[in-house]
C-alpha cells in the first residue's frame, strides 16, 4: 500500500497497490463533496504517477504478449521490435496496431496469452463476416472488469443502497454480465432482467423500486413508452440513474430521457475486444466518459495515416489493455471517432475523458444494441439463389424501436415469378439474416437494376433514425 496525494482537488487518499477493491473507509473529494470509495481512488491519481503506472503495466503487458502470443511476436518482429524498445509511454507508437480482422484471422483463441484452464469466461461479438470475434477472461480479468464498471457507478453517486436493473442482454454480448459485475461489486441489489419482455421490465422497475437501470438508450426510450401505455408515469418512480451505452446517442436524447423521467442519463462506453462495458464512463458531471486509464491506455490516431494525434484532436480511438491477462490487446483500432479531453474535470478525476462517440470510421452500424456489418447481410443474401449483390439497408426508428429494412434486387428470371414465390423468397432471406445477426429484418425484393449504383465507395446503409437530432 502507498499513500498518494491527489493534488489540490482531494484529501490525501489511500491507494491500492493492484486492483482496487471496495473497503469501508469513505473519503471526500473536496471539489464537489461527493463521498467516494477508496475503490475509485485510482481515478484521482496525480498525472505523473498515473503515467508511471501506465508505463510499468505497458512494459509488462508487451513482454507477455511477445512471449506468449505468436501473432503479436510476429507483428513486432516484422517491425524489428522487442519489448525492450518500450522505454517510455510515447514508444507505444512504435508498436503495430491490432484490428478486428486480426481477431477473425486467429479465430477462435489465437490471441489468448493464457492456457484454457485459466480462461474462465468467453464472450463474442460480431465480426466482419459470418464468424464472431471471441474474447476470453481469466478470473483476474473479470475482477478488473467488474471493478471498472463499479468505479463508473461510484462516480455517478450510485452505492450499495441502489436497486439496479440490468436490461442489457445477458449471454455472449458483454453488456449484461459486465453491468451485472459492476453493480454486484458495488454491493447493490441486482435485478438481472436481460433484454426483452418490455411489459415485465416496466413491472419490475415499479414493483422492485428500481433506482438505477442499465440498458441501451434506445431501449430505455421504448421502456418509457411502454410505461406510458401501462398508465405508469416514470417520473413518479424512484429511478434516479440510467447507465446507457453500447450504441451512439446524443445530447438531445439525454435531454428527452431526463425530461420524461426523474433520472440522470449517463454514458458508458466499451467494446468486447477490450473488456466490454466500462472502458470509460461519465462521472456525475456528464461531461464525457472518463477512460479508466490505469487499465486501458487511449490514443487518438488519424484513421487514414495512423499517425498519433495530440489530445483534443478528433480521430480514431485506439486502446491498449494494461492489465488484461487472457487476451492482451495492443493498440486496438476501435474505429470509433472521438477526441481525448485532458482538461481537469470538476469531479477531480485525472483520467482523460472522451467526447461522446457519434460515428465510426468503418461501416458497422448498431441496431438494438447489436453490432452489424453490411457484409453479414450480404453473406445472408448471397447464400440464396436468385438474389443479386445489389442491396440497400435502411434503418428507421418506429415507435421508438429501431427497424431494419433490406432491399434486394432479384435476377430477371426471378422477377417473373409469382407473388407467392417472391414472398417465399423474402421469408427465406429474412430467416437467413436472422440466423446470422439475430434480428428480424423486413426484406423487400426489388426489380433488377432498380437500386442506385455507386461509382466510388458504396454507401450500403441509409440511417433514417433520428436520434432526436444527430447533433452532439
Ligand atoms: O457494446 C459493450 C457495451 C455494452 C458498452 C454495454 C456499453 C454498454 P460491442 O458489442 O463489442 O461492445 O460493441 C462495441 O459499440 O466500438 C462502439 O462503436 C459502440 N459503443 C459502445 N458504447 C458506446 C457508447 C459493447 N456509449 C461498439 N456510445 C463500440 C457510442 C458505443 N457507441
Amino acid at each position: 500500500m502507498k499513500w498518494f496525494c491527489c493534488g489540490s482537488n482531494c484529501l490525501p487518499i489511500l491507494i491500492w497497490n493492484g486492483i482496487g477493491r471496495a473497503s469501508s473507509i469513505a473519503l471526500y473529494c473536496m471539489s464537489n463533496s461527493v463521498v467516494f470509495n477508496p475503490a475509485s481512488a485510482p481515478d484521482f491519481l496525480p498525472i505523473c504517477q498515473l503515467r508511471e503506472l501506465q508505463l510499468h503495466r505497458l512494459q509488462r503487458m508487451v513482454q507477455k504478449a511477445y512471449e506468449r502470443v505468436p501473432f503479436f511476436r510476429a507483428k513486432m518482429e516484422a517491425k524489428n521490435l522487442t519489448p525492450q524498445d518500450i522505454q517510455s509511454l510515447s514508444d507505444i507508437a512504435k508498436l503495430p496496431f491490432s484490428t478486428k480482422s486480426d481477431l477473425r484471422d486467429t479465430y477462435p483463441f489465437g490471441l489468448f496469452a493464457e492456457p484454457m484452464n485459466k480462461v474462465v469466461r468467453l464472450h463474442a461479438s460480431s465480426g466482419t463476416t459470418g464468424k464472431p470475434i471471441v474474447v476470453g477472461y481469466t478470473k483476474e480479468d473479470l475482477n478488473v472488469w467488474g471493478n471498472a464498471v463499479m468505479r463508473g457507478m461510484l462516480s455517478i453517486g450510485m452505492s450499495s443502497e441502489d436497486v439496479v436493473q440490468v436490461s442489457y442482454g445477458y449471454g455472449l454480448f458483454t453488456g449484461g454480465l459486465g453491468a451485472h459485475a459492476g453493480a454486484e461489486s458495488l454491493g447493490a441489489t441486482v435485478v438481472p432482467a436481460s433484454g426483452g419482455n418490455t411489459h415485465r421490465q416496466v413491472m419490475l422497475i415499479k414493483d422492485f423500486g428500481v433506482t438505477a437501470i442499465c440498458c441501451t438508450p434506445s431501449y430505455f426510450i421504448h421502456l418509457i413508452d411502454k410505461a406510458q401505455s401501462m398508465g405508469i408515469d416514470m417520473r413518479e418512480l424512484p429511478l434516479r440513474y440510467g447507465v446507457f451505452g453500447a450504441e451512439p446517442w446524443t445530447q438531445e436524447m439525454r435531454k428527452y430521457i431526463e425530461t420524461q423521467t426523474n433520472l440522470k442519463a449517463y454514458d458508458i462506453y466499451g467494446l468486447s475486444e477490450i473488456v466490454g462495458p466500462g472502458v470509460g464512463m461519465d462521472c456525475i458531471h456528464q461531461a464525457g466518459p472518463h477512460i479508466y486509464e490505469d487499465y486501458f491506455y487511449p490514443e487518438i490516431i488519424d484513421p487514414e495515416t495512423g499517425e498519433v494525434l495530440p489530445d483534443g484532436e478528433q480521430g480514431e480511438l485506439v486502446l491498449t489493455t494494461l492489465c488484461k491477462e487472457a487476451m492482451p490487446m495492443i493498440r486496438y483500432r476501435t474505429r470509433d471517432l472521438t477526441s481525448l479531453n485532458p482538461e481537469p474535470c470538476a469531479c477531480g478525476r485525472t483520467m482523460r475523458r472522451i467526447k461522446r462517440i457519434s460515428s465510426r470510421s468503418d461501416d458497422m452500424f448498431i441496431i438494438r444494441g447489436v453490432n452489424v456489418f453490411p457484409t453479414q447481410i450480404e453473406t445472408a443474401l448471397l447464400a440464396i439463389e436468385g438474389t443479386l449483390p445489389h442491396y440497400q439497408i435502411i434503418l428507421r426508428r418506429e415507435h421508438n424501436l429501431d427497424t431494419l429494412e433490406v432491399q434486394v434486387e432479384i435476377n430477371s428470371k426471378m422477377a417473373s415469378d409469382t407473388v407467392s414465390e417472391i414472398s417465399a423468397l423474402e421469408k427465406r432471406i429474412t430467416k437467413n439474416i436472422h440466423q446470422i445477426i439475430g434480428i428480424n429484418a423486413v426484406v423487400k425484393l426489388v426489380q433488377p437494376n432498380s437500386l442506385q449504383r455507386s461509382e466510388g465507395k458504396i454507401q450500403r446503409v441509409t440511417d433514417l433514425r433520428n436520434l432526436l437530432s444527430s447533433k452532439n
